[in-house]
């Protein structure tokens, strides 16, 4: 738990076990029953894990509202028992003398008065927190009465800070190793640690991906505030300290009067969590709602204009943040306006914040979005260095930076920002997004903290020195006293961020702001055993192999080698659309034509952005051999035989990372299916349901990308892949009754550009369809056997169209997906890559000659509009889950490394393994079954080894169950039985 700087050294024989402790039982307790969007609902959830036992009289020193939640929080961790009296009925003479005693919560000042001989740092500071474990002989098991647990905090939010660390200590330490130092302490690397919502007033969010706003309606803020309370606990948990709640793109009437007063009562909401509320602003609101002739940041009366409008704010909210500007971008008006630079506008609110202790996040998202694109010279990514660079030491001190992890805008990768390292007299925030806008929008699994880490730790090289840029921003590479990370969270009212997994970029953020030092894998891990199961190390492994490779998957089927996401810029930036970044004044440009790729950022040839940076970094960036490979092309314009580090041309690159990041996307699903039965079925179904789709728009991408750059390039795939698609009938190859053939638009959205709309559907005639509907039909001319059918179409809305497989001109309507509906929440009302879906239907007979269709009902703007089918055996579709004839969980490690590997080895095997649930100790002795799904006798038994293994070898390709079982015993008393329905069973499929 690298976060938590140890206090030991200065104590010495101090050293003592916390866990070993306060753990005296596994103890299951209840949760609260929440129906309403709750903390608990994310990663706050104290049910089914070990809680931590301390002292069950909690006593706060303070009164503050910072400490009574901080009380609150520690009872709600213990549940049922919170507040008892530990010596009393109902509790073990081994519970007395783990929970007796006392946890002291309070101020380090608070203690240091009441508890003289308890010492705590004197240099405790801001947000700060020290844990301390009172002297106590009998370490394994306690002194009852005289156990002494104390929480201390350099300020009252420091305190709180301690109490969710100390909750979140099972979580953090390592599988097995139950013993810490004691005291603990840990400080935040940076002061300012906020995150942003583009929440609009009337309720909407821009670029929001989990429903409507928890801040406003209609308008005004919204009456229940009870889930703005419950956000400011969630942030508060992993230490973010602001929330600014409306859009950049800013409302100015949310500065009036009756706005102001409303918006208090969400600075109340937050306040007992320690999150202060922040405002965006919009510079010109003295003229747009204060009736002044101008907003010229140097005129007199704007000057006091917002003197007196931030008087009025403190008056209302005493702690209120402070403001964040966007300002001279994308329409958004601006001191240039008036001839005027970012310094003026920034110091004129800077100044009027000032003597309350407010800060301006001026944001340098600042740029020209009607560029040139015919210009050589022109390019976006320069902006934000040549605007802020020439005044870095112009801006008032409780002014900061807020700087876009890259130069453009949130894409699947980019550089880092070169202004990090062109700011030495300013305060720097780094900027990212949580919600998912360029990555997949929360419908794609990407775990974020990959990508934040690698920025965190890009060392800019300043004066030939490290200078990693978690330094400059932390302020202590420049020596500046303020500084921090931004996240865009754009939260919403289904289940904050939507996706279930997404959560876990909300939970790295905070933890990355708090310690950057802190890695991606380490911060998964403690999110998994707090949100999916805690300490199974089987889905522990599973769900961290998962979220550590979606970033990269993602990218490789979305843009790879730094040519940004290659989406529809101009529209939803969700599905693929090459070319509308090009052509346009937006500077997101890639300039792919027929004989290269890449934008030439070069000093000596192109826009000279790779100048920006520190010599040594513009060095690296400067040369094309030099360039890493996964940025080659963000900055330089290369043929498309370029060869890359990797031995491979650009364009096999762009074939290959295609197909393998849609294949690793497929994965995704085959690696999830693994943990059913192992964790909470609606989240394992919520989250494989996601997971299937994703898997099927990542083969939209893939195909539209592929099938253009094949086009543009005229260079053929070297494996043979791009332009051929096995089993792949297309629409418009189809005999079409009432459909229509239309051209898709960008037209690498459909399969050979076409699909075909049902415009004029004919009298139904068909089981289940209760409006017209139209047909296209194909004849098989393949072999006789089993096949699994691909339909592509795509959804639009509004509207729910109706499809059915028919064979032979009939319809069956099982349980086999034959019949479907097309509901899902898609962007754009077109046929387009961003609606473009594929449904699976599994396990159809097919017999030579044939005929199959697909016949369909539309329903208001949704034609119901197919691309294509493709039809695979069964048995060798790659993007399909095995239909697993039994549900239960597994206790393997990693099953598809069987299918992956078994071929090399003597024939088809299954091995596993199995471990204590909670520390993954591996169980030596455990009876394993073998079976035929569905038989109750086993095929043949084994037992597992000493590292708990076990293997089956020499088996048949084909279907197989098996059942671990055991009683394993240790401690005194400390019994845990492997519950076999739950935990110990296994599904898993040889071929
Ligand atoms: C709030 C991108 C987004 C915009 C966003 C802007 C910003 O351009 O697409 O929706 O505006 O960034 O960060 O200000």
């Amino acid at each position: 738990m690298p976060q938590i700087t140890s206090a030991a050294a200065e104590r010495p024989g101090k050293v003592k076990t916390l866990l070993r402790k306060f753990v005296v039982a596994f103890l299951l307790i209840s949760g609260l029953a929440a129906s309403a969007q709750t903390a608990d609902q994310a990663w706050l959830k104290y049910v089914k894990r070990i809680p931590v036992f301390t002292p069950l009289a909690v006593h706060p020193l303070g009164n503050s509202l910072l400490e009574q939640s901080a009380v609150k929080e520690l009872n709600r961790n213990l549940g049922s028992i919170a507040g008892r009296d530990a010596s009393g009925p109902g509790f073990s003479a081994r519970a007395r003398m783990g929970m007796g005693g006392q946890t002291i919560i309070g101020t380090a000042d608070e203690i240091r008065k009441a508890l003289p001989d308890v010492p705590v740092p004197r240099d405790l500071g801001p947000d700060e927190y020290w844990i301390y474990i009172g002297p106590c002989s009998d370490h394994f098991n306690g002194c009852g009465e005289h156990n002494l647990v104390v929480i201390a905090g350099g300020d009252e939010r420091g305190t709180l800070y301690g109490v969710f660390a100390l909750l979140r200590f099972p979580a953090t330490a390592e599988i097995g190793e139950l013993h810490r130092e004691n005291p603990w302490r840990s400080r935040p690397a940076m002061p300012i640690r906020w995150v942003d919502e583009w929440d609009n007033p009337d309720g909407s969010i821009e670029r929001g991906y989990a429903g409507r706003s928890i801040f406003f309606e209609g308008g005004n803020v919204r009456v229940d505030l009870a889930p703005v309370t419950e956000y400011a606990r969630l942030l508060a948990s992993v230490g973010i300290n602001g929330c600014n709640v409306n859009n950049v793109n800013a409302a100015p009437q949310l500065l009036d009067a009756n706005h102001l007063k409303q918006l208090a009562r969400i600075a109340d909401a937050m306040r007992p969590w320690g999150v202060h509320l922040a405002l965006s602003v919009d510079i010109a609101s003295p003229q747009k709602i204060g009736s002044l002739k101008t907003y010229d940041p140097l005129d007199p009366a704007v000057r006091t204009w917002w003197k007196t409008k931030v008087n009025e704010i403190y008056a209302l909210i005493p702690d209120f943040a402070g403001f964040t500007v966007k300002a001279d971008s994308e329409g958004q008006p601006g001191p240039s306006s008036y001839g005027r630079t970012p310094a003026d506008a920034a110091n004129l609110l800077a100044n009027a914040l000032a003597p309350h202790g407010g800060v301006v996040l001026y944001r340098a998202f600042v740029y020209n979005h009607h560029l040139d694109w015919r210009d050589p010279k022109a390019d976006r990514a320069r902006a934000a260095y040549d605007i802020f660079h020439p005044l870095d030491g112009k801006f008032a001190a409780n002014v900061i930076i807020q700087i876009k992890e890259g130069p453009i805008d949130f894409q699947a990768h980019e550089p880092v920002s070169p202004l990090f390292a062109g700011l030495r007299q300013t305060n720097q925030a780094m900027e990212v997004q949580i919600t998912q806008e360029y990555t997949g929008q929360q419908r794609h699994l990407v775990y974020l903290a990959p990508m934040w880490k690698q920025v965190l730790d890009f060392d800019m090289r300043v004066d030939g020195q490290s200078t990693p840029v978690k330094e400059i921003i932390a302020g202590t590479s420049f020596h500046r006293p303020r500084g921090g990370m931004v996240g865009v969270a754009n939260v919403g009212r289904d289940a904050w961020l939507g996706s279930p997994l997404a959560l876990a970029n909300l939970y790295a953020f905070g933890r990355l702001a708090w310690n950057p030092d802190l890695t991606p894998e380490q911060i998964a891990d403690e999110w998994i055993w707090q949100t999916i199961k805690f300490r199974d190390p089987v889905v522990v492994s599973t769900v961290e192999k998962m979220l550590m490779q979606s970033w990269p998957a993602y990218e490789s089927y979305t843009g790879p080698l730094g040519m940004q996401t290659l989406t529809d810029i101009t529209g939803s930036h969700y599905g693929p659309n090459i070319e509308s970044s090009e052509n346009n004044g937006w500077g997101q440009w890639h300039r792919a034509d027929k004989d290269g790729v890449g934008m030439d950022r070069t000093v000596a040839t192109g826009t000279g952005f790779a100048g920006q940076y520190p010599p040594q970094v513009a060095m690296i960036y400067e040369s094309a051999a030099t360039t890493p490979d996964e940025l080659l092309l963000f900055f330089h314009h290369v043929p498309y035989t370029y060869r890359l580090h990797s031995g491979k041309t650009v364009i096999q690159h762009i074939y290959e990372s295609h197909y393998e990041g849609a294949a690793q996307a497929a994965q995704f699903v085959r690696d999830w299916a693994t943990l059913e039965g192992s964790i909470d079925q609606p989240l394992y179904e919520q989250v494989r349901d996601r997971l299937r789709y994703q898997a099927g728009h990542a083969i939209v991408w893939r195909d539209a990308i592929v099938q253009y750059f094949f086009k543009l390039s005229g260079i053929p795939d070297e494996q043979g892949r791009a332009g051929h698609y096995p089993g792949r009938l297309e629409a418009e190859d189809a005999r079409l009754t009432g459909y229509k053939i239309i051209d898709v638009t960008p037209w690498e959205d459909a399969s050979g550009g076409k699909a075909v709309s049902c415009d004029d559907p004919q009298i139904p005639n068909r089981k289940g369809a209760t409006k017209p509907i139209c047909t296209a039909e194909w004849k098989w001319t393949g072999e006789e056997g089993m096949y699994n059918i691909a339909v592509q179409y795509f959804d639009l809305h509004p509207g729910t169209a109706k499809f059915f497989l028919a064979q032979n001109g009939r319809i069956e309507l099982g349980p086999l997906g034959q019949m479907w509906t097309a509901d899902a929440e898609l962007p754009s009302p077109q046929p387009h890559g961003d609606n473009s879906i594929r449904h699976l239907i599994r396990n159809v007979w097919l017999t030579a000659g044939q005929t199959m269709g697909i016949e369909a009902e539309p329903d208001r703007n949704d034609r119901a509009v197919l691309d294509y089918i493709e039809v695979v055996p069964a048995k060798r579709d790659p993007y399909l889950v095995p239909d697993l004839p039994c549900s239960e969980g597994q206790q393997v490690q990693d099953p598809v490394s069987h299918q992956e590997t078994y071929e090399e080895i003597a024939g088809p095997e299954l091995a596993g393994w199995a471990g204590e649930t909670n520390v993954g100790t591996p169980i030596e002795g455990m009876l394993v079954e073998l079976f035929h799904p569905g038989d109750k006798t086993p095929i043949t038994t084994t037992h597992t080894n000493e590292e708990g293994g076990f293997r089956f070898t020499g088996l048949a390709p084909g279907h197989y169950r098996i059942k671990a079982s055991g009683v394993v015993e240790y401690g005194v008393d400390e019994i845990v039985r492997l519950d076999p329905a739950a935990k110990a069973q296994l599904c898993l499929v040889v071929e």
